[in-house]
């Protein structure tokens, strides 16, 4: 078998690069462990950026995001019993995200891919990547009981945190900067209008909780737990009034119940892999870098890398010219770190932190006075989390 691009990975990154490229007449095969019913199940990210959003509508797969989506103009915080609005449009020029699921944009994706008719492999096992560091790149993998050999031109490891390509990169060449956080999040879906029409963002002293959504019937909501947290520690019960506690507001307020669809924990992580490409390997999205999600980032940075690599490889594929491609991680880097100083401090300012001591008590607190009393401050906020614009 052989192709132009081999992806490894049909999450966002994955879906999105293939759908680009073939937009471009540049051939792919698409390679996925998992079943199709599984990723595009698989409950994760839920706020779109403004800049996902205009990619998806004029890349052809907006149309049932343009109906389904919600769009969001303002987010609430909220400490010390008080809510503060952030407009975000008002702070932005207009700009806004979007509220739409992972799995749906998975699904959009997935049947744009299928339309295409170009090769896509659900359930492939034992998908390994060699010979990346000369001309032929050569991706081996079984599907269906039977072994292939796949020779490309270039490969896209977009395999996720866990995935094979990074791991297959000699360990000398990369540069690994990692942070973990000393807590988790405990998230469930409830089939329960939301009980505010934005997302809601709480610190409190028992730790943070977040209010978000999925549809006008779909809540969506997190705590702060421990690192090691047991789901079997969290009846409904117990989840609800903590919760109920994080949310508390003077005057009044709250939280509607529905019976829980889905119970998760996920772990919070900073880490970045430098640089993002070896020979013809390429890394995107949560390959190369994690964000932990209380900016709402790993989804849109994963696309906006992709972005920058389909624009590359069909600048390659147009002219031969190869200085894109070479330019291709410190391109997306440049962002990636600001997302991440992003991510990284909004975990900082709405967590609790255990060895956190009176002052670092205080200091968090006029931070977020300082973010709802400061037009200057409100702007970064905003202008970050509807997404900084992309440099090429
Ligand atoms: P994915 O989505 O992990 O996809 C990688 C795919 O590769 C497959 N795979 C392999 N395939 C072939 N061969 C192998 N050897 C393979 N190994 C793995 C996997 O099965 C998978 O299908 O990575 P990608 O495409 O880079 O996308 C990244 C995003 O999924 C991730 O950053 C976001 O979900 C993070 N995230 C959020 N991002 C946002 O932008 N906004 C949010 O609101 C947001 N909320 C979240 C989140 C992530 C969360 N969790 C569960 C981690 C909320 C949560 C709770
Ligand atoms: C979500 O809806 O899943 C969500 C929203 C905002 C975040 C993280 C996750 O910061």
């Amino acid at each position: 078998m052989r192709t132009q691009v081999g992806i490894i990975g049909a999450g966002p990154a994955g879906l999105m690069l293939a759908h680009l490229l073939a937009r471009e007449k540049i051939e792919s095969v698409v390679l996925e462990v998992r079943s199709r019913e599984y990723v595009q199940e698989r409950v994760r990210a839920g706020v779109l950026e403004q800049g996902t959003v205009d990619l998806m509508r004029a890349a052809g797969v907006g149309a049932r995001l343009a109906h389904e989506g919600l769009l969001h103009r303002g987010i609430e915080l909220r400490f010390a019993r008080g809510r503060h609005r952030i407009d975000l449009s008002e702070l932005t020029d207009g700009a806004a995200i979007t509220i739409y699921g992972q799995n749906e944009v998975i699904k959009d994706l997935t049947d744009a891919r299928v339309a295409t008719g170009q090769p896509i492999f659900f359930e492939c096992a034992t998908v390994s990547v060699h010979g990346f560091d000369a001309e032929q790149p050569t991706i081996r993998f079984a599907h269906g009981g039977t072994e292939h050999e796949l020779r490309c031109d270039y490969i896209a490891g977009c395999d996720g945190f866990h995935g094979v390509c990074r791991s297959s990169i000699p360990a000398s060449a990369l540069t690994l900067y990692e942070r973990v956080y000393p807590f988790a999040w405990l998230g469930i879906l409830a089939a329960v209008a939301p009980s505010s029409e934005e997302l809601i963002y709480s610190h409190h002293e028992r730790g943070f909780a977040l209010h978000s959504m999925r549809s006008p019937k779909l809540t969506r909501l997190y705590l702060q737990c421990a690192p090691d947290e047991k789901l079997e520690a969290w009846p409904d019960v117990r989840i609800w009034e903590e919760l109920d506690r994080r949310f508390e507001i003077d005057g009044g307020w709250s939280l509607k119940r529905g019976p829980i669809t889905h119970k998760g924990i996920t772990e919070m992580r900073s880490f970045v892999a430098e640089p993002m490409q070896y020979g013809r390997l390429f890394l995107a999205g949560d390959a190369a870098h994690i964000v932990p999600p209380t900016g709402a980032k790993g989804l849109n940075l994963a696309i906006a890398d992709v972005r920058v690599l389909a624009r590359a490889l069909a600048e390659y594929y147009r002219s031969g010219e190869r200085a894109m491609l070479e330019e291709y991680s410190r391109i997306c880097l440049r962002r990636v770190w600001k997302v991440q100083r992003f991510s990284w401090w909004m975990t900082a300012m709405l967590h609790r932190f255990d060895e956190h001591n009176a002052f670092d008590a205080r200091r968090q607190m006029a931070e977020l006075d300082y973010l709802t009393s400061s037009r200057a401050a409100a702007q970064s906020l905003a202008e970050n989390y509807v997404g900084l614009p992309i440099q090429w």
